[in-house]
């Protein structure tokens, strides 16, 4: 096996953090194909917590660590994580840090209008990080970016700035916000250009060199198959293309690069922001996942919403993601429930469907079918082999992998690395 892709198969959240430190610190490369510093997870190394936002898990144990065209940088982001690492005594040099050429950035002014929007969408608004991720990638679409490589050329960057500008500055301004000066811009991108040049490479040889020498490669997805511009719960989606075959895109390689596609689920579901979630729950249940499952942002510190595990949507994620196999993670926070329950299709006035509609009306009078498992007493944290764990969680693992028609090779039962149950 020389390539492993890691998504998300929920809303982001899901555990991955766990598996991509397992994972990286087997591969040769670590790379990052789509989203910015909207991610976040924490690895667990030898007791240290590192958070990771923008850059790829690899950088902790200085694996080529790769950012791919296909993320939206914040130049000012990637050097603020760069400077924290540094105070956890990680020195990280160009020599394993590649940035692609061709990055879009996320400028101040990109921040300045993701949260302006936010604030004039009131009560529909998305729930976003607030981080630029959505303006960013709209001007790149709009052909308006400027991207990393744009920094080494003055002419370029002055034109491209014009136009960059004009276009934010005319939105901004209806929504009774400052404006920005390409003055002030361009001191800022004097100043940045120096410190994260040196970061910039050409990524596609790079990739191209480790497939041919059979090296392996680790594609890390941020967020979440249900958090797709495409494949998602529109509008409440990330602005990126999350799903697997967006590995090859968002890096510069081909279609098959990504190897085997695992999917990383929560027992349960959780989700941060707004948007559709029918198995929500409001009760004592939704809290007790919350508290002992301890769900918070890692980037913003969000409460998360928590509900059931959602086996129409995970469904769906495995079918748009492609994926070979699943990962569940946090099967211990079920531990002590008297029942479990699985949401197998909707009602929606009146009638029973098995997939989840895409109009967003129709969204909100989904009302959830579920089907009742018994729960378990025991405590399955720390347990690592399938025998270990009491029948009705073996039960509850069987019966999501009928449902959602892939295989669950890996469960976890604790956020320690070798808290791992791999089925082969
Ligand atoms: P954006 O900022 O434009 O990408 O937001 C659009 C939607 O995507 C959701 N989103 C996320 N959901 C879960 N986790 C995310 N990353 C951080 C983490 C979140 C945090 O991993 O912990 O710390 O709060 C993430 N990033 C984007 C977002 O909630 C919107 O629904
Ligand atoms: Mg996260």
């Amino acid at each position: 096996m020389s390539s492993v892709t890691i998504v998300g198969s929920q809303w982001g959240d899901e555990g991955k953090g766990k598996i991509v430190d397992w994972l990286a610190s087997h591969a040769d490369v670590v790379v990052r194909f789509q989203g910015g510093h909207n991610a976040g997870h924490t690895l667990v190394i030898d007791g240290e917590s590192y958070k990771l936002s923008l850059l790829p898990s690899g950088v902790v144990r200085k694996k080529t660590s790769i950012i791919g065209n296909g993320v939206v940088v914040d130049p000012q982001a990637l050097l603020n994580e760069i400077a924290r690492f540094k105070d956890q005594n990680i020195e990280i040099t160009p020599e394993f840090l590649k940035v692609a050429e061709n990055c879009p950035l996320i400028l101040p002014s990109h921040v300045a209008l993701d949260q302006a929007r936010e604030k004039a969408r009131g009560d529909r608004k998305i729930g976003t990080t607030g981080r630029g991720i959505g303006p960013a990638y709209e001007d790149k679409v709009a052909r308006r970016a400027i991207r990393l490589c744009d920094l080494t050329e003055p002419e370029t960057l002055d034109w491209r700035l014009d136009e960059l500008l004009a276009h934010h500055n005319a939105l901004l301004a209806s929504l009774g916000e400052k404006i920005f000066t390409k003055e002030e811009t361009l001191a800022y991108l004097a100043d940045i250009a120096p410190k994260v040049l040196p970061f910039m490479a050409h990524v596609p040889e790079i990739l191209a060199t480790a497939l041919e020498q059979n090296k392996f490669i680790l594609f890390e997805g941020a967020q979440a198959i249900m958090l797709d511009v495409d494949h998602g719960t529109y509008p409440f989606v990330t602005s990126s293309n999350t799903v697997p075959s967006q590995t090859g895109v968002g890096s510069g390689t081909g279609p098959r690069a990504g190897g085997y596609i695992l999917g990383i689920a929560k027992a349960y579901t959780t989700r941060v922001g707004a948007g559709p979630f029918p198995t929500e729950l409001f009760d004592d249940v939704g809290k007790y996942l919350g508290e002992k499952g301890f769900e918070f942002g890692t980037v913003t510190g969000r409460p998360r919403r928590c509900g059931w595990f959602d086996a129409v949507l995970v469904k769906r994620a495995v079918q748009v993601g492609g994926l070979d196999g699943l990962a569940i993670m946090k099967l211990d926070v079920l531990d002590g429930l008297k029942e479990l329950k699985i949401c197998v299709g909707y009602e929606l006035d009146g009638k029973q469907i098995n997939r989840f509609p895409y109009t967003l009306e129709a969204q909100k009078r989904l009302k959830p079918i579920y089907e009742t498992m018994p729960g378990w007493d025991q405590s399955t944290y720390g347990v690592r082999s399938r025998d270990g764990l009491p029948d009705a969680a073996n039960n509850y693992i069987k019966r999501i992998e009928e449902l959602t028609g892939v295989k669950v090779s890996i469960i976890s039962t604790s956020p320690e690395r070798e808290d791992t149950i791999k089925s082969d």
